[in-house]
């Protein structure tokens, strides 16, 4: 179970306003009692934070916001001590601008760098289009007048894309994994890597990608030799683990990534799921009205876990820093409904086979911020988005109603500790608005009630570590055609179990499939009371683990 900590939102040790890793090891032993035993740090490394720490400058530093050297090696040994693996963020398809790779490749043509990045000579012309995620203008090429040259970048303008063409960039970062690994990290999860290829004579987007660039972008043409070449030079040599994060990829394309015959990596998450309930091809991630469809959801995760039924390793999430809170977005935030429908999306996560990965502050049932203002954001994303929209004359009330529910920022408030100043996260000014209902939402108030959200999840975390079957156990959909219960069985051996969990905001019944028994009382049950029966009669986002006989 992978618990994913963003740092810059977790705990402040002194009063910047900003999380730091002193802060992160104050707060260990919380993180130890949630019955986790995996820590994904996002991005710690020396940074400009144009994209918080997703564009590096110094790939072997600590970010000067975060700390030291001496800090991250104490952060590590405390995790260690404590049973925890660290797994740290590798962003290798593009560095910082800052970067003296590119300083240097940017200064002259002839620069022993120069190849270490993407340039297209302007006396070649305007090179073809590339669309980037988070340019002001869309235009993944930026011209730099220096050497009279353009170069690309998939994300911002200062985040240059990495040409690992060149071997002895490719070697650089090899050599940068195993400096990780000597000083013990446990594994990596890799940003956008599978777009890391590319075919660098830049032809014009091939048409079936038009509206879909990151597809073609995760298919270049080398992709797999660079993989299984990192995993040769720098993985195999350590009992570490790997996650791809699978933008663009495909249910056709994971087990190319996964399969342990091929050597390349452990694990890989896919953005299927995520873009359940969105405007398919919509680049300002505007969502469709109403509820997301829980059909499309099942039919989402019940085929990317069969996809590794025979090999490879499946993975399964619901919110993560780049996505809004899970309990807003999938659940229910209203107060009545917001710790059942938590509860049941925890319930979910740590049922379903595959590794989970949890967000942290998912497990106090914290929510979207919902900002009014295009001012209160932060992040470059929806700063730019803004920039370009209105640039083309686009409908910005429209665009910021849709970003209180899809806005990256809404996952990034600080962590909500207790219902002091601050919620208890820096002494400071916070570099993002707290979210205003840490008064009542916190982990101090939840730890003192046996109820609590918070006591859910580690619960929930107790019983997946007890009970293999919940890891390992096959899994079989129930009632597919069912558009409010998403109800599946595990099993493994005799071990037998059912997962019945109600997504709406009522009362639903569900009869019980011919031929299941239950076996005993509820292993996990969100609301104090159950009736066995031959139909469950199920309150608001109720969700069940049941014994079968
Ligand atoms: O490609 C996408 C969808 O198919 C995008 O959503 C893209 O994958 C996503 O924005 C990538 O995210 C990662 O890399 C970014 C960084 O801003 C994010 O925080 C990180 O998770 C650039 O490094």
């Amino acid at each position: 179970m992978v618990y994913q900590v963003y740092p810059r939102s977790y705990q402040d040790s002194n009063g910047d306003g900003v999380g730091d890793l002193r802060g992160l090891i104050s707060r260990l032993d919380y993180i130890k009692s949630l019955g986790v035993n995996v820590i994904w740090l996002n991005p710690i490394f020396g940074s400009p934070n144009d994209d918080n720490g997703y564009d590096i400058s110094d790939y072997r530093a600590i970010m000067k916001d975060f700390g030291t050297m001496q800090d991250f090696d104490e952060l590590l040994k405390g995790m260690h001590q404590r049973g925890l693996k660290v797994v740290l963020d590798l962003v290798v398809n593009h560095s910082s601008d800052e970067h003296e790779w590119f300083k240097q490749s940017r200064s002259s043509r002839t620069n022993p760098y120069r190849d270490y990045y993407h340039w297209w000579p302007a006396e070649k012309g305007t090179p073809n289009k590339r669309q980037s995620f988070f340019d002001v203008k869309g235009d993944a090429w930026a011209y730099d007048p220096t050497t009279k040259a353009y170069y690309l970048h998939y994300f911002s303008r200062k985040q240059p894309d990495l040409n690992w063409e060149n071997p002895k960039l490719r070697e650089e970062i090899y050599s940068m994994m195993r400096f990780w690994f000597d000083k013990g990290i446990d594994g990596f999860r890799m940003d956008v890597i599978p777009f890391i290829s590319k075919d660098t004579t830049f032809p014009p987007l091939p048409a079936q990608y038009h509206g879909d660039f990151g597809r073609y972008y995760a298919n270049g043409p080398h992709l797999h030799e660079y993989l299984q070449e990192m995993n040769r030079e720098a993985l195999s040599k350590y009992d570490v683990m790997s996650v791809a994060e699978g933008a663009g990829v495909t249910q056709a394309d994971a087990l190319q990534f996964v399969d342990p015959a091929r050597k390349e990596l452990n694990m890989l998450y896919h953005f299927e799921g995520m873009g359940v309930g969105l405007v398919p091809g919509n680049k300002y991630r505007m969502r469709t009205p109403g509820r997301y469809s829980l059909l499309d959801f099942k039919r989402v995760y019940t085929k990317w876990d069969s996809i590794f039924a025979r090999t490879g390793w499946g993975t399964v999430y619901l919110g993560n820093h780049d996505q809004p809170r899970m309990t807003t977005r999938w659940g229910d935030d209203r107060p009545e409904f917001r710790a059942p429908s938590s509860k049941l999306l925890t319930t979910f996560l740590l049922t379903m086979r595959g590794t989970p990965y949890y967000y942290g502050g998912d497990e106090l049932g914290m929510t979207n911020i919902r900002f009014t203002n295009i001012k209160d954001y932060q992040d470059i994303e929806t700063r730019n988005m803004y920039a370009q929209l209105k640039g083309e004359g686009g409908d910005l009330t429209k665009f910021l109603a849709a970003q209180q529910l899809t806005a990256r920022d809404n996952g990034r408030t600080p962590f909500q500790w207790d219902a002091t100043a601050n919620a208890g996260f820096t002494t400071g000014k916070p570099w993002l608005t707290i979210n205003p209902n840490y008064a009542q939402i916190n982990a101090a108030a939840e730890e003192k009630d046996p109820n609590s959200i918070l006591n859910y999840f580690r619960k929930a975390t107790a019983l997946r570590r007890q009970h293999k079957v919940l890891v390992y156990g096959q899994y079989q959909l129930l009632d597919a055609a069912n558009p409010n219960i998403y109800a599946y069985t595990r099993t493994q051996g005799n071990d037998k179990v059912l997962v019945v969990l109600n997504f709406t905001s009522e009362k639903r019944d569900w009869a019980l499939p011919a031929g299941l028994t239950l076996g005993g009382a509820p292993w996990l049950n969100n609301y104090p009371t159950f009736a066995a029966g031959a139909t469950l009669a199920l309150l608001p986002w109720q969700a069940l683990v049941l014994p079968l006989r």
